[in-house]
């Protein structure tokens, strides 16, 4: 099967023969006669179709090189900074069912509309074609993906951020089980998206793809990284693994020789690259991982990606010492929406002096520049990332690419809380475990375009990007628990607890609550039964703040940190006990969990 159009040059078309696979063949021609690009290239996993991609970024202009060799700076537009959650939706055909807060369209209208976006919206500008395999390859975990678009700035950050696949696809056992994504970054001005009113991110689960349109913004995007995501949930939740927003890592504690693997879900820019680079420890992913019953019945985890697109605002040599360097040193690595002058990249709480001017997501830039609004337009955007191979890192751990993955002994749920968890409870068993997680809530943040700081039910910190019903996905949660024969154990953290205004904790205790979560899993310390799950013990912490951060740790600290918020602790049962009497089918367990929680709650002296 050939494809018929004069855009793809006999080399092309000879690459893509050698696939041998119909329903490419079949995706692409039909986006190429809609989208009716210029020119139409394909890409394997040669270095030189790597190089390529680079170079192209930089020859279209999505991408600038800055001082330090191999680092660029790509800006995105002024309206699209994050995650635009009103404008992707999952389409859904006639009674399909799904939680309401979840933005959905009608599936024909909204294939209809990108159709009609799409239409033409590549004139003047190169088709890229790419092929990658989501977690390692070669493995139970490898989902393979096509991804089609007219921004070498994507095509770039998923060569970076996720395993090559053109290999994988040669070999694939079934040649139509594949997720692809169109992308296009719509009419430019300035190198940035034009259009940002017809913005739009469809998530077709029929046909295992997604359009993306009129923006760049790589959450938006990237297909491999959210898009992806919301494709594997469903495919996860039809059979019986996890896909989880979560970062995976080895914990090695000081002087032991053993490693202990976690995989810790947090909402977007609450604390889960820097979880995931902890000093001491090794990093598998920093942000989405499949979880799977292995042969010997336990749960293992594999990294969906390869690489990191990190939130860079507050990136310090005190507070992030191993991204911080990395981001100082040459590598290949993409600055996004940061501010640039003289060639270098400054960003909010970076731990230096910010220059006054520059050009940043806003275009050319002063101090005192005001948005529409009359709102100062700050440095930098809070949102702005950088990406980069996790190869480039001194601290991966050596089995980023184990087909099989690590084996998991505890599972983390985090969020941004300002006044109730503590900033780490164990839970008493996996259904308890499943209710934390499945209580999770968090204040919004950057990564979405939206208001901040709005405390926000985010079960498992994956609602973004739930396509099936919450029921479904909290069931396949414990049916998950139920089958392994060894489960791990599950712990909440908290990082954002404050008085008044101010957080009780240094933004390195997180190691802390990792030390303690890793020697609780070996039996090394006692814990405190409180009526919300097992807490640490004042003298365990003291010794680890001591031994770790050579920090004292007075009882002070520890009650205001831990005491139990009786209060706070009981509205929140009271919130998302309404919210699952609101969403149908919510499995029992969670309403058992709830209503003992409570009683235990209510039967201590506040
Ligand atoms: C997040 O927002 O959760 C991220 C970055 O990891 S994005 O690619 O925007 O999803
Ligand atoms: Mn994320």
């Amino acid at each position: 099967m050939k494809i018929s159009s004069k855009l793809l040059s006999n080399k092309n078309q000879a690459i893509l023969q050698s696939l041998n696979n119909p329903k490419v063949i079949k995706i692409v021609e039909t986006y190429i006669n809609l989208c009716k690009p210029d020119k139409v290239t394909v890409l394997t996993d040669t270095p030189r179709d790597i190089n390529y991609v680079r170079k192209l970024a930089l020859k279209n202009k999505e991408e600038t090189p800055l001082k330090t060799p191999g680092h660029t700076i790509h800006f995105d537009g002024f309206f699209d900074q994050g995650r635009d959650k009103e404008k992707t939706k999952v389409l859904l055909c006639g009674e399909s069912k799904i939680s309401k807060s979840i933005n959905t369209g009608d599936r024909e209208s909204c294939l209809e509309e990108i159709f009609s976006l799409l239409s033409g919206n590549m004139k003047g500008k190169e088709m890229l074609v790419s092929f990658y395999c989501l977690g390692p390859t070669n493995s139970p975990f490898s989902i393979p993906a096509m991804q089609i678009t007219d921004s070498a700035y994507v095509a770039h950050s998923e060569n970076m951020l996720y395993r090559q696949g053109f290999g994988e696809f040669k070999k694939l056992k079934d040649p139509d089980k594949f997720f692809y994504f169109v992308h296009s970054a719509g009419e430019l001005e300035n190198g940035v998206s034009k259009n940002s009113d017809k913005k739009r991110i469809y998530i077709d689960l029929e046909e295992n793809r997604v359009f993306s349109v009129n923006t760049q913004y790589a959450g938006n995007s990237v297909g491999l990284k959210k898009l992806a995501l919301r494709l594997a949930i469903k495919k996860s939740n039809e059979s019986d693994w996890l896909c989880e927003h979560m970062l995976v890592l080895g914990a090695k504690p000081q002087g032991k020789k053993r490693v202990t693997y976690f995989t810790g879900a947090f909402p977007s820019a609450c604390g889960k690259t820097s979880t995931a680079m902890i000093p001491g420890q090794s990093i598998i992913g920093d942000d989405i991982a499949y979880l799977k019953r292995g042969k010997d019945g336990r749960c293992y985890a594999a990294n969906v990606e390869q690489g990191i697109f990190g939130i860079i605002e507050n990136v310090n040599p005190k507070d992030d010492p191993l991204i911080y360097k990395s981001l100082t040193t040459p590598k290949e690595l993409i600055f996004s929406n940061v501010l640039i002058n003289n060639k270098k990249p400054y960003w909010l709480g970076m731990g230096r002096a910010l220059p006054d001017s520059g050009v940043n997501f806003a275009g050319h830039w002063k101090l005192g520049d005001c948005d529409g609004k009359d709102n100062p337009i700050p440095h930098a955007h809070k949102n702005a990332r950088y990406t980069m191979r996790l190869s480039e890192l001194t601290n991966v751990n050596p089995h980023l690419h184990d087909p099989s993955g690590v084996p998991i002994s505890g599972i983390i749920y985090g969020g941004r809380d300002s006044d109730t968890t503590p900033p780490v409870v164990e839970s008493f068993d996996w259904s308890h475990g499943v209710l934390m997680g499945a209580a999770l809530e968090s204040e919004t943040t950057a990564a979405t375009i939206g208001e901040t700081g709005v405390r926000k039910h985010n079960p498992m910190a994956n609602f973004d990007f739930l396509v099936v019903p919450l029921s479904t996905y909290i069931n396949n949660h414990l049916a998950f628990g139920r089958k392994l024969k060894k489960k791990p154990i599950i712990f909440t953290t908290n990082y954002f607890i404050k008085e008044g205004d101010n957080y009780l904790n240094g933004k390195l205790d997180k190691k802390i609550w990792l030390m303690w979560m890793e020697g609780r899993i070996h039996g090394e310390y006692r814990a405190i039964k409180t009526p919300i799950g097992y807490i640490p013990k004042y003298e365990d912490l003291k010794k680890l703040f001591w031994d770790n951060l050579k920090q004292a740790y007075t009882k002070e600290d520890y009650r205001k940190q831990f005491h139990v918020r009786t209060g706070h602790l009981l509205a929140k049962l009271e919130r998302i006990e309404a919210i699952f009497k609101i969403e149908p089918d919510i499995p029992k367990a969670m309403f058992v969990e709830i209503k003992k929680q409570r009683k235990r709650l209510k039967t201590i002296p506040s």
